[in-house]
C-alpha cells in the first residue's frame, strides 16, 4: 500500500487517505441502512416507554378511565339516520350538530365523569356593556347547565358589569382590557386578548373555551354536544349559499385570501371554541395574520370573521355547529331550524358602535 520507498511525509499522507476513505465508507453504509429503517428505533425517545420500573407499569397504566353506568335509551338505527334534511357530517368526518342527532344524556354522563370545566368568553367594550346582563341571565338558564362554567367578561368598563347571582359551579370573572377607537379593531383584537389570557390564565382554569359575541342571548339549550378539539359555527346568512357567494376576503395580498374555487362553509366570527390548546393556536394564528395585513395596510373585508374562515380552510374544524347555535330572527324560521339556541339581540348599530 503506502510503499517503503516513499518519503515519511508521503507515507503519512497515504495512511491518512486510507483512514479517511474507510471512515467515509462506514458513514455512508450506516447512513444508507438507517435511511431504510426506523430511526430513532420506536420508543427510543418517546417519554411513554421511559419508565421500565420493576413493577413494569408505564404511564399508560395511569390513564384515567371514563366508564358509563347502565343507561336506557332507544337503539340507534343504522339504516335510518335521525336527520335526512341536512348535512350531519363533513367530508373530513367532522360532525355537524343539529337537533335530534345526539343523545344529550350520554354526552352529559361522559363529560360529567371527566369533570369538564368550560370557559365562556365574551367582550363588552364601550357601550356593549349594555348586553351583558341579558347575556349572562340567559346563559344561566341554557348554557352548559349542571357543568362547571367560568364566564370571562372582557371589558374596559368593569364598573358597568352587574354582579348577578350564579348557580353552583359557575363563576363570573371580569377581565380589564383596553378598548379601541374603531369597532372593527375592537372586534379583531379579541383574538389577541383570548390568546394572551389562554396562556396566562385559561390553560390553568378550564378545559374548553367557547368564544362568542355579547349582543346575543341564549334561547334554548346549548350543552356539551358542542365540545370538540376545535369547532366553528355556520353563519346563519350563508348555510345554503354557493362558495362563490361566500363573503370571504378575495384580495390576494391579504392573509385571509380565499380563492373562488376553494372553501367548505362560511363560518361566523362570533362563535368558535375548543380545547384551550386549540383555541390558543387559532387565536394566535388569526392575530398574527391580522398584524401581517396591518403592516401592509390591509384589513380583511369582514375583520376577524375573514381570518377565522381562512384558518378553518386549512385547519379543518373537528366539529361544526349548525345555525341553531347562532341565529338572527331577521332570517325568519326555515323548516330545517328545529331550535334557535342563541339569537341576536336587536340593536341599533349607530347608537352603540364607537360610543
Ligand atoms: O364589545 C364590543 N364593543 C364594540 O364597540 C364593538 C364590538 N364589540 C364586541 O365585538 C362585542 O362582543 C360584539 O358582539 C363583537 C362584534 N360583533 C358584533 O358587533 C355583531 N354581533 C356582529
Amino acid at each position: 500500500m503506502c510503499t517503503d520507498n516513499w518519503g515519511r511525509s508521503d507515507r503519512n499522507r497515504c495512511w491518512y487517505f486510507i483512514i479517511f476513505a474507510a471512515l467515509l465508507f462506514i458513514l455512508s453504509f450506516s447512513w444508507h441502512s438507517l435511511k431504510n429503517s426506523q430511526w430513532p428505533p420506536r420508543g427510543m425517545f418517546t417519554c411513554k416507554s421511559v419508565s421500565h420500573s420493576t413493577s413494569d407499569t408505564s404511564y399508560l397504566d395511569q390513564l384515567k378511565e371514563v366508564k358509563l353506568q347502565r343507561m336506557l335509551y332507544e337503539k340507534p338505527e343504522t339504516l335510518k339516520p335521525p336527520r335526512t334534511d341536512v348535512l350531519t357530517m363533513t367530508p373530513w368526518l367532522a360532525p355537524i350538530v343539529w337537533n335530534g342527532t345526539y343523545n344529550i344524556d350520554i354526552l352529559n354522563e361522559q363529560f360529567h365523569r371527566r369533570g369538564v370545566r368550560i370557559g365562556l368568553t365574551v367582550f363588552a367594550i364601550k357601550k356593549y356593556t349594555v348586553f351583558v346582563k341579558t347575556f349572562l341571565e340567559s346563559a344561566e338558564k341554557f348554557f352548559m347547565v349542571g357543568h362547571k362554567v367560568n364566564y370571562y367578561v372582557f371589558t374596559d368598563r368593569a364598573s358597568d358589569i352587574s354582579n348577578i347571582t350564579l348557580n353552583d359551579g359557575r363563576h363570573l370573572v371580569v377581565l380589564d382590557v383596553p378598548s379601541y377607537k374603531r369597532w372593527q379593531e375592537v372586534s379583531m383584537r379579541r383574538m389577541e386578548m383570548i390568546r394572551n389570557f389562554s396562556r396566562e390564565r385559561f390553560i390553568y382554569e378550564v378545559d374548553y373555551l367557547v368564544c362568542v359575541d355579547v349582543d346575543m342571548r341564549f334561547s334554548d339549550d346549548v350543552g356539551v354536544e358542542i365540545l370538540s378539539n376545535v369547532f366553528g359555527t355556520l353563519h346563519p346568512g350563508f348555510y345554503g349559499a354557493s362558495r362563490q357567494s361566500f363573503t370571504y376576503e378575495r384580495r390576494t395580498q391579504s392573509e385571509a385570501y380565499i380563492a373562488a374555487d376553494e372553501g367548505d362553509f362560511y363560518y361566523a366570527g362570533g362563535y368558535f371554541g375548543g380545547t384551550v390548546e386549540e383555541v390558543y393556536k387559532l387565536t394566535n394564528h388569526c392575530h398574527e395574520a391580522m398584524m401581517a395585513d396591518k403592516e401592509k395596510n390591509i384589513e380583511a373585508v369582514w375583520h376577524d370573521e375573514s381570518y377565522i374562515n381562512k384558518y378553518f380552510l386549512y385547519h379543518k374544524p373537528t366539529k361544526i355547529l349548525s345555525p341553531e347555535y347562532l341565529w338572527d330572527n331577521n332570517f325568519g324560521v326555515p323548516a330545517m331550524l328545529k331550535r334557535r339556541r342563541f339569537v341576536a339581540v336587536p340593536k341599533n348599530h349607530a347608537q352603540i358602535r364607537n360610543r
